[in-house]
């Protein structure tokens, strides 16, 4: 059987673990989703240590492949499943935008997606950068991790690899997006009349902003994480991003902490901003207060000011601690353990609105 064949099997038992999870959650049940709108919450240390794994991730949709990770994790007692096949239910959702199959295409019309992945007891890594065609990018990763002396592969290289690997060539661009990528050039066409509309550049928006970033850690107080996304909209083809860079989408340091992004993915990377979150725990900040700092460190840095910076962080400490914080009100994240699952609203460091959530839902 093929290793993509073998795995979307592994994946449908998963996705419908996740479903009968939900339904069989004990204090955390999917009725009990809270879905505060003004306040966040710090949590406490150690809070939830005896109901690891425990698992965080970026926005609402985040919480389903929260929930299917933990599933993974107790069935096969491997955090790195867990956190490549957790963030496969995200992958496989045509409806985020945002991620994997029906994610927005590039300015040329190809879908081009980036992803890593960490393991926090050996400090590994292993990533992949404007592949096009293949499903599960997050398995690419891990396969580069696991397979190669490398940390990271792009392009046509990363997506032969992949086939190499015996994961199949899979079309991602959905008659959705391709019709709305049509409708976009026809409009850019439109601006290209008028000279001063033809060098502003796209914002992230609620088109464009749902990437999944995922934090774990297993009883032995070990961490892990994962990132999956198809970037900026309408991008220039081959932009990478912040999500497959370590550091900037995502940093796992195993004796203090771990971190990961959502948003402008070039107000990150000039950063190194996961890693600068994970330093700050270092420093004795908890998870919240390690993202805020690290908002507010880059906003001092950054000529552009708090409002137009439009980047997130959640970040997950050895103890057990979470927390997340942005630059904008609506940015919410999920979390979920062996008892059940929240989506939490995170803190806002500014009045400005990032849009709906899940708004790349289309
Ligand atoms: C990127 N950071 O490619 C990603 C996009 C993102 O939520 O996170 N959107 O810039």
């Amino acid at each position: 059987m093929s290793i993509n064949r073998r795995r979307f099997i592994q994946r449908s038992a998963c996705i419908s673990a996740a479903g009968a999870f939900l339904g069989s959650s004990g204090s955390f049940s999917s009725s009990s989703v809270i879905g505060r709108t003004t306040a966040w919450q710090e949590s406490s240390p150690n809070s939830r240590n005896d109901k690891r794994p425990f698992f965080i991730a970026t926005w609402p949709f985040g919480k389903l492949s929260c929930e299917a990770a933990v599933k993974v994790a107790l069935e096969s007692g491997s955090m790195l499943d867990a956190i490549e096949q957790g963030i496969w239910v995200t992958e496989s959702d045509v409806k985020n935008a945002s991620v994997g199959i029906g994610g927005i295409p590039n300015a040329a019309g190809q879908v081009e997606l980036d992803a890593c992945i960490m393991s926090g007891p050996d400090h590994n890594a292993g990533s992949v950068a404007a592949i096009q065609d293949i499903l599960h990018p997050i398995s690419v990763a891990r396969l580069v991790m696991e397979k190669t002396p490398h940390v990271m592969l792009v392009g046509g290289g990363a997506k032969q690899f992949a086939l190499q690997h015996g994961l199949e060539s899979t079309p991602l661009l959905t008659d959705n997006q391709k019709a709305r990528w049509e409708k976009w050039k026809q409009d850019q066409e439109s601006k290209r009349q008028d000279e001063s509309q033809s060098n502003k550049s796209p914002k992230i928006d609620q088109d464009n902003h749902d990437t999944i970033a995922m934090l774990g850690l297993d009883s032995k107080g070990d961490l892990f994480g994962g990132c999956s996304t198809s970037g900026w909209g309408y991008k220039i083809p081959g932009r990478v991003g912040d999500s497959p860079i370590i550091g900037s989408g995502l940093y796992v340091d195993n004796s203090v902490g771990a971190a990961g992004a959502t948003g402008l993915g070039e107000n990150v990377m000039r950063h190194c901003g996961s890693f600068l979150v994970v330093e700050m725990m270092r420093n004795g900040a908890s998870p919240t207060e390690a993202c805020e700092r690290a908002v507010n460190r880059i906003a001092e840095l950054d000529p552009k000011n708090l409002n137009n910076l439009d980047i997130n962080f959640i970040a997950l400490n050895k103890n057990g601690q979470y927390g997340a914080a942005g630059t904008s009100r609506g940015f919410r994240y999920a979390i979920a353990d062996r008892e059940g699952s929240e989506v939490l609203d995170a803190k806002a460091l500014s009045e400005k609105s990032i849009g709906p959530e899940g708004g790349n839902r289309k």
